[in-house]
């Protein structure tokens, strides 16, 4: 099998590593990802793509141990892969996990896009080739800046997670301009799907929709229900991400849907899309309020709709839909087993 072009992803086995993934492959790439060594398995996202390496076809899908703290890993990777273009989608990237272990978080958010970027300024120093390479950016970075937040806002970081996201920006900047290398920083507004980590608040919702109606789960605890959040489906934001690479010239975007929504209309809806009051089960637990909050985040994302020609496909009803129904499904088999005798995993919601 030949390949139009090779991908590195890092963070290829969260979110939105494996709808990346899945893009790129659809497209004709190769795609490499580094996965980090783990006591458990930690390729469920992605095991769709995977293929056996004993066979004797060349695979779509290549992976790779490495970290983002391990920056002399990072560049052999570079060098064995020689990619075209480079996602770094690898992250620490809970917000409240931030506050509870911020040198963590920085030195794999920040100091590890900076490995990366300059394991990739060598390569490039040393073979000539100008990798195409994504930042993965984050709305948190305008944090307490008021809404609508664009491109030309300021950031105004609330978590050591957006502090960290802000060096990872400015770093790509810097590179970008120092050493003409073809870096864009997406800045993405959160984004959701049924793949989305069980502790963030919208698949924590989801998850106990599904569990209450099958009857494994009686109430829920949340922290703030004020907060807004501007969510789209991370199936359709990989493709902005992929679009970046595409263009002419590096240049940065801010990816969203342009509607907001708080967390307690997330879980009416939610709530309502299995026929259940959201009143009737939610509770509150202060220790999932954050130590300082972002209140609203509602992007403008009218430059990527001009130039890239990007705009999201799947809206709020539509995503609280897809996950609730993937979330009653996912509930429904785990009943089926409990029933059978088996016992249900030990999750922990942050
Ligand atoms: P995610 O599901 O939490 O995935 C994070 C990925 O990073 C996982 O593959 C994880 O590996 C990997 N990772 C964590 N620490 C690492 C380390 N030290 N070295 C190498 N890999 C490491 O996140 P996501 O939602 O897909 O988001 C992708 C990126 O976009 C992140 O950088 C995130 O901060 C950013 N972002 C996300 C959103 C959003 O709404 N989803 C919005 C803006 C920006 P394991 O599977 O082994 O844990
Ligand atoms: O779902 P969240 O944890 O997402 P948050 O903090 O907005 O961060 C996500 O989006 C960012 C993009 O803006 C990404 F960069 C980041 O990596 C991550 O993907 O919390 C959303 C809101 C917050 O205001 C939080 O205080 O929900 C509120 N919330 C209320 N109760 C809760 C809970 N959040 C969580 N995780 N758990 C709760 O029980």
């Amino acid at each position: 099998m030949s390949f139009i072009k090779t991908a590195l992803i890092t963070g290829i086995t969260g979110q939105d590593g494996s709808y990346l993934a899945e893009l790129l492959v659809a497209r004709g790439y190769q795609v490499h990802g580094i996965i980090r060594r783990a006591s458990s398995f930690n390729t469920g996202r992605i095991d769709g793509l995977y293929s056996d390496p004993h066979s004797r076809d060349s695979r779509p899908l290549v992976l790779h141990y490495g970290d983002l703290s391990d920056g002399t890993g990072l560049r052999r990777i570079l060098e064995s892969t020689r990619p075209d273009e480079v996602y770094n989608l690898a992250a620490q990237s809970h917000v409240k996990v931030s506050f509870e272990a911020p040198e963590y978080t920085a030195d794999i958010v920040a100091l590890g896009t900076l490995r990366l970027l300059e394991a990739l300024r060598d390569h490039q120093a040393t073979t000539g080739h100008r990798v195409r390479f994504y930042q993965a950016g984050s709305s948190e970075m305008f944090g307490a800046t008021n809404p609508p937040q664009s491109e030309s806002s300021l950031f105004y970081p609330r978590s050591p997670y957006a502090v960290a996201k802000v060096a990872g920006h400015w770093f790509g900047v810097n590179y970008r301009e120092a050493y003409d290398m073809f870096i864009c920083n997406g800045i993405l507004f959160n984004h959701e799907s049924p793949r989305r980590g069980e502790t963030f608040v919208t698949r924590k919702i989801t998850r106990a929709v599904g569990r209450i109606k099958h009857g494994l789960q009686e109430s829920l605890y949340l922290g703030n229900l004020d907060s807004k959040r501007d969510w789209g489906f991370a199936g359709d934001y990989v493709e902005a991400m992929w679009l970046m690479l595409q263009q002419e010239r590096p240049d940065d975007f801010v990816v969203a849907t342009g509607a907001a929504y708080s967390v307690q209309q997330f879980a009416e809806a939610a709530f309502a899309a299995a026929g259940l009051d959201w009143q009737k089960y939610i509770r509150i637990d202060e220790r999932y309020y954050r130590p300082s909050e972002v209140d609203f985040l509602q992007g403008d994302a009218s430059k990527a709709r001009r130039v890239l020609g990007w705009s999201p496909k799947v809206d709020f009803n539509g995503l609280v839909k897809m996950m609730v129904l993937s979330d009653l499904d996912l509930a429904h088999r785990e009943a089926t087993l409990i029933k059978a005798g088996f016992s249900p995993p030990n999750e922990s919601a942050m």
